[in-house]
């Protein structure tokens, strides 16, 4: 685990935001994402948080870019020291996007899963998941206790989003979280306090498939001996 100085993850600047879709709309000529990315999403009925997480773990150690939303799993930096070049890797709100499998459809709450190397960032950026709106496939939870969280819900400020990656916590005032933090520190699981910043709230994607399924009406065959 990793332990991070700053926080860096940038917010769109809001005169864009309205109006973005997939991203990033620069030209992918001669660039890691023109060369390695390509569209690959299908549509899926049941979602759950371990299959989220179990997506997460993927990015690990991956790069990060801002807008941008397309890694492989080599484990390092494809495009180290070069930030906003079309690298690899997403920024802080597209990698809960696509770790969610959020639609860029308003209203819309089912789920797509997109390969790692799709190159989408999706249109929630820091502010929406800090300021749910009904329609939004994601919810506000009323408080930030231990209790309340559940792995793979989120902490967003205005600025940076991170998802909680365990029930258990490496000390009373933190948490291990999976983020894409920044140029200098790629995308990975970092301890962080956003639990007890102000700054931050939790936020919930709406309809998860339990983690028990397909078979969560039948716990008592998991503990039946003969
Ligand atoms: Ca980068
Ligand atoms: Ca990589």
């Amino acid at each position: 685990m990793k332990r991070r100085a700053v926080s860096v993850c940038l917010v769109f600047a809001m005169g864009v935001i309205g109006s973005l879709e997939l991203l990033p709309a620069r030209p992918s000529f001669a660039s890691w994402v023109g060369s390695n990315c390509s569209p690959n999403h299908t549509g899926i009925v049941h979602y759950r948080r371990k299959d989220a997480q179990a997506y997460a773990a993927v990015a690990r150690s991956e790069g990060y870019e801002w807008g941008g939303g397309c890694w492989n799993d080599n484990n390092r930096d494809d495009t180290p020291g070069q930030p906003d070049s079309n690298g690899e890797g997403p920024d802080c709100s597209g990698f809960v996007f696509k770790t969610w499998e959020l639609r860029n459809a308003v209203g819309d709450n089912g789920f797509t899963w997109y390969d790692k190397l799709e190159n989408v960032h999706g249109k929630s950026v820091t502010t929406d998941y800090k300021y749910p709106v009904g329609s939004d496939p994601f919810v506000r939870l009323p408080d930030k206790k231990r209790t309340t969280t559940q792995y793979m819900d989120a902490f967003s400020s205005d600025t940076h989003v991170a998802m909680l990656w365990s029930w258990a916590p490496p000390s009373d005032n933190t948490d291990y979280v999976v983020e894409a933090l920044g140029d200098a520190y790629g995308t990975d699981i970092f301890i962080e306090p956003y639990r007890f910043d102000a700054r931050y709230v939790g936020v919930r994607r709406k309809n998860w498939t339990p983690d028990c399924y397909p078979r969560c009406n039948h716990p008592e065959s998991l503990v039946r001996v003969p």
